[in-house]
């Protein structure tokens, strides 16, 4: 069977969630990637059992969850964490979350992965227009949703299987004005597909890796309703 790594599920509403389900129907074994400050709620209402409802499958089995990572993908190594981060006691019950270790993590645990999932978006400015946006603000949803996935495929191309794939989800606000899908994150899903298009040409060649991005349709998601989608 194949092995499946999605970044970016910290609840039973978003997509990453959905995909991880239509993995696992398929037959992948499903590892998750949970954004540290999120970590000890959702697996708190894993193990008591407040996603069963929503983990069965079609054949009316329960996604089996193997392994649950901290992760936050805006730190590629240890080095890149801030003190005030690694001291904040959400991240400090936590070890090994960054980008690279994640993936040397997964390494030790299993070996390899066939299919790596890109779920993750963050901008902190969405609901200020570009113009009204800050410099800190637009760099930090291009880090949150664009450089994740290139840092997840730079760490984590070394331990797939040739013929693997890899997906990301984007939004159209990307090539159309959408009026409230600001603070960068328009940007950032502009970067985020033409970093497709790049990665795909890298890493077919690289190590005959699948990059793809999915344009996706409103889902009531976490992330969706904090915008007012
Ligand atoms: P979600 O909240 O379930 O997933 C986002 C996840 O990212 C959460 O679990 C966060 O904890 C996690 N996260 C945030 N920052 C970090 C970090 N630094 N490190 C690790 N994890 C982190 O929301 P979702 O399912 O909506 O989002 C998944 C992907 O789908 C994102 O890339 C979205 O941009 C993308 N997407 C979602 C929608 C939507 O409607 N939900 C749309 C398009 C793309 C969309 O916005 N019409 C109006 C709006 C839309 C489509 C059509």
């Amino acid at each position: 069977g194949k092995r499946a790594f999605i970044a970016g599920v910290a609840d039973d509403n978003g997509y990453g969630w959905a995909i991880a389900k239509a993995l696992a129907s398929a037959g992948a074994e499903i590892l998750l990637g949970t954004w540290v400050p999120a970590l000890n709620i959702f697996e708190t209402s894993l193990r008591r059992g407040k996603f069963d409802e929503s983990r069965k499958l079609p054949n009316g089995s329960l996604m089996e969850i193997t392994k649950v990572y901290p992760l936050d993908a805006v730190y590629d190594t240890p080095e890149d964490v801030p003190e005030d981060v690694k001291a904040n006691k959400r991240y400090a019950g936590a070890s090994n979350w960054t980008v690279k270790e994640v993936a040397e993590s997964v390494k030790n645990d299993f070996g390899s992965i066939d299919i790596l999932v890109h779920s993750l978006a963050n901008g902190p400015e969405v609901t200020k227009p570009l113009l009204e946006t800050s410099r800190r603000g637009y760099l930090a949803a291009i880090s949150a949703s664009s450089y994740s996935f290139v840092s997840l495929l730079q760490h984590f191309l070394p331990i797939m299987n040739p013929g693997g794939a890899t997906v990301s989800l984007t939004y159209i606000a990307s090539e159309r004005t959408i009026p409230g899908y600001g603070g960068g994150m328009s940007s950032a899903k502009a970067a985020l597909e033409s970093d497709t298009m790049v990665l795909a040409f890298e890493a077919g060649r690289k190590g005959k890796i699948r990059v793809n991005t999915i344009s996706a349709g409103p889902l009531g998601s976490r992330a969706a309703k904090a915008i007012g989608f």
